[in-house]
């Protein structure tokens, strides 16, 4: 880095102590006669110079779509994945490994405020960190952006940040936390991720996290909410996906002598439930990842985390169960005199081994593969045998259902860990909350069914949140500061919330109306009622609407404008899959086993067939739900955001696709994100952040100010500018109304800094 550059880093630097002048600070300079002193090395490469862009997108000269991509190309191109808009960060996943982690980097973002450092994740971090230990508020992290744009892999650095820089007494009930929250990671990646074709390592479940921190700021327990998993993966995946990774962990890296107590084989293209895909590597890119190595760190994660070797021995029956359950077929019996007709299962021995893996009596499972109870009146119980369709529809509705109890089990069992003992009973109630948000992202395939439905719409509140909380923050900033403030006008996708979420004609409404209609009304049935009922919508459209449209296929598909863009979903599966309905002798099979672990999972196994007549929520209601009660959540806690950006559809490596890159920055909202920053004000800043970086410019302020306050000094050194006409003085922070201002103080900075070098290195030669 050449001097000049060092110099733009300047104002990271501070020269301590009141009264500092330039004759006494060339003096000091010169005695030590160590430019090392000026510009420790270390610390000097952290700043960026001026050929690496804007650090934030508030400072560019202008908000237009090719600035903001030039910039952003600009600094991809350096490896500098992380820039600002104020206090939000955009991240562009490199899709490579680069040197920004790691315990030297976290130091120096440690304790440090947003803006002394390139923008990083773990400034964010920080800045969420101090602000709930200064403040005693609950903060937030929100991370968003579509499927594989690095979601999951910031909010890893998040939670290793926190970890890093908390508990320096080294408390063991403190470490034993962070242990199982960094942990917990790998153990939900391995049962709730996998490979799909936008993302080898896609979170197909829904994280929030909650860190609870005690009053010295150490974590001392956690939550962990888990949304929606998308179960229908168990049962079947487009062709290049695969399953869920446990399974194919479980195939490939455990023991043979376990893997034959499972009577299992190695080869996943052995099981119907890991084959279609014909995905079956893992698709990572480095032998780390690889699902040997997986199972492994799974396993000592399991361990670290406190799950018992009974209860990790269960997961396995469980897996290896499921995998048994979907080889198993059906065939009709011929009435042979002897025998009466029906049903039954093509491979016996897979009976026995579901019964065997699940502690359940042979043929109680084999009667709850062919046949249901049902309630005749009263309280008569007859027995009704299925048919091939039925059997074959109830054995995947099981398989799906063990497995998210399975998910849920894990999950819960890791919240009992972290709940348990890290809290100090007295201070209960007292603790601050940091939780980080990790969701699917916004999602596009060539079929989209239900699931993703949910997740878009997920997506769509997540949105909306930003929208507000941003018009919110801003609002109450200028208020807090006292400053009059100008509202802006934003792109509010409410409306597509809305067509989702509305009270009885909405999407979710018309398909639980759909649901409760005992099984008259077909997917197609319900594709005409939401057509019925949105034809006029500006975001909905089906075939019968547009029928011109050869994109959608008459009948089966209907078609949302998602803030992100439009996705065609096809109903088929829609009602089934939001009624989500298992039958009750499955639940009673389960609860029976005599695994307790297994049996923990399924408590309203116990009911009675006749009890059991409320209609229970379905899916799409229940998601709902959760979605309302996050985005209160969210609202009640200080956020920050992280908005990622993926750089191209194929995984490449330090390749920004233009095209690609433009319809996020559009669709997320950012260049209106800069605009809200700027409009009425450009830029505030706190006062002293503000001296750090313009104080050269003025005799009064540099390299220190002998002024009564910050405030006082900001305004001397504006009105040498000719500038305090632009400005207001907020309490605490300077807000700049035009971002010419900004501009004339760059500039007048750029000319001073080869001068100020110059000073210096005579200084260092004592020929000044
Ligand atoms: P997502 O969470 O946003 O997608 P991930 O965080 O899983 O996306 O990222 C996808 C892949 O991109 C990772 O597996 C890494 O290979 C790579 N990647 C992401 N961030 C980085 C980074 N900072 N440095 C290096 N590589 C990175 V989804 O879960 O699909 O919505 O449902
Ligand atoms: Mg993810």
């Amino acid at each position: 880095m050449d001097a000049l550059a060092r110099w733009e880093s300047w104002p990271g630097e501070r020269v301590r102590g009141p009264g500092l002048t330039v004759g006494r600070l060339f003096w000091k300079m010169s005695r030590l006669g160590a430019p090392a002193w000026v510009f420790p090395a270390g610390r000097m490469e952290d700043h960026e110079g001026p050929e690496c862009g804007k650090p934030d997108f508030v400072l560019l000269d202008q908000v237009t779509m090719e600035d903001f991509m030039r910039n952003l190309r600009l600094r991809f191109e350096k490896g500098l994945i992380y820039t600002y808009i104020g206090e939000v960060l955009v991240s562009v996943n490199p899709y490579k490994q680069l040197p920004l982690y790691g315990p030297e980097a976290i130091a120096k973002y440690q304790g440090r405020e947003l803006y002394e450092r390139p923008p990083h994740l773990y400034a964010v971090a920080n800045a969420a960190y101090r602000a709930m230990k200064r403040r005693a508020r609950d903060t937030c992290i929100v991370i968003s952006g579509e499927s594989g744009a690095g979601k999951t892999e910031a909010s890893k650095h998040i939670m290793q940040y926190i970890a890093a820089v908390t508990n320096p007494s080294q408390r063991a009930e403190v470490e034993r936390v962070k242990d199982v929250l960094l942990k917990s990671t790998c153990v939900l990646e391995a049962f709730g991720n996998a490979r799909t074709n936008r993302n080898h390592n896609s979170s197909r479940f829904g994280k929030y996290m909650d860190i609870n921190f005690d009053f010295k700021g150490d974590p001392v327990g956690g939550h962990i909410h888990s949304y929606l998993l998308e179960k229908s993966r168990v049962l079947k995946q487009h062709v290049g996906e695969r399953n869920f990774h446990a399974f194919y962990q479980l195939l490939r890296g455990c023991e043979d002598q376990e893997l034959h107590s499972l009577h299992l084989e190695r080869n996943p293209a052995l099981y119907n439930f890991t084959r279609q895909g014909a995905g079956l590597s893992s698709g990572a890119q480095n032998a780390l990842e690889s699902d040997e190595n997986s199972y492994r760190a799974v396993m000592e994660a399991m361990r670290v985390i406190g799950f018992q070797p009974v209860e990790v021995a269960a997961v396995h029956h469980i897996l290896a169960a499921i995998l048994h359950l979907g080889n198993i077929e059906f065939v009709e019996m011929e009435d042979d005199g002897q025998r009466k007709g029906g049903l039954a299962v093509a491979e016996e021995a897979l009976v026995d081994h579901v019964a065997e893996l699940t502690a359940t009596p042979r043929d109680l499972v084999l009667r709850s593969l062919l046949a249901r109870t049902v309630a005749s009146g009263g309280r008569d119980l007859i027995e009704k045998g299925h048919t091939v369709a039925e059997a074959s529809y109830a054995r995947d509705a099981c398989a799906k259902a063990v497995y998210q109890r399975l998910f849920e089990w894990v999950v819960d069992r890791i919240n009992s860990i972290m709940e348990a003992r890290g809290r100090d009973p007295r201070r209960d109630g007292k603790d601050t909350v940091i939780g980080v948000l990790d969701i699917y992202g916004f999602e596009v395939f060539p079929v989209n069914s239900f699931e993703q439905f949910c997740i878009n719409y997920c997506n769509e509140k997540l949105q909306q949140l930003f929208i507000q909380l941003i018009l919110k923050q801003e609002q109450e900033e200028y208020e807090r500061e006292g400053i009059a403030w100008q509202s802006v006008e934003y792109f509010n996708n409410a409306t597509i919330v809305e067509l989702v979420e509305r009270p009885h004609r909405g999407i979710l409404a018309v398909l639980d109306e759909a649901c409760s209609a005992a099984g008259t009304i077909t997917d197609r049935i319900f594709l005409q009622t939401l057509d019925a009922h949105h034809r006029h919508h500006p975001h909905y459209s089906s075939r019968q609407l547009c029928p011109t449209d050869k994109t959608m296929e008459f009948g089966r598909d209907f078609r949302i404008k998602h803030y992100a863009g439009d996705v065609t979903y096809s109903v088929e599966g829609f009602i089934d899959k939001n009624r989500d309905f298992l039958f009750q002798d499955f639940k009673r099979l389960l609860y029976n086993s005599s695994d307790p672990t297994l049996r923990a999972m399924w408590p309203d196994g116990q009911q009675d067939i006749t009890e059991v007549t409320k209609r229970p929520l379905t899916a799409g209601t229940i998601f709902k739900n959760s979605m309302v009660a996050l985005v209160e959540n969210l609202a009640s806690k200080e956020p920050f955001y992280v908005r990622c950006i993926k750089p191209n559809e194929d995984k490449m490596p330090g390749m920004l696709d233009e095209n690609h890159c433009r319809h996020q920055v559009a669709y997320l909202g950012l260049l209106e994100n800069v605009r809200v920053r700027r409009a009425g004000f450009a830029s505030r800043q706190p006062y002293p952040r503000f001296l750090l970086r313009y104080k050269m410019t003025c005799e009064y302020t540099w390299p220190n100010h002998l002024l009564d306050s910050d405030r006082a000094a900001v305004g001397a050194l504006l009105e040498q500018h000719g500038l305090q006409g632009d400005v207001a003085f907020g309490h605490n922070k300077l807000f700049i109304r035009s971002p010419r201002t900004l501009v004339t103080l760059e500039q007048s900075r750029a000319r001073l800094i080869p001068i100020i070098v110059l000073l210096l290195q005579k200084a260092w030669r004592g020929t000044l």
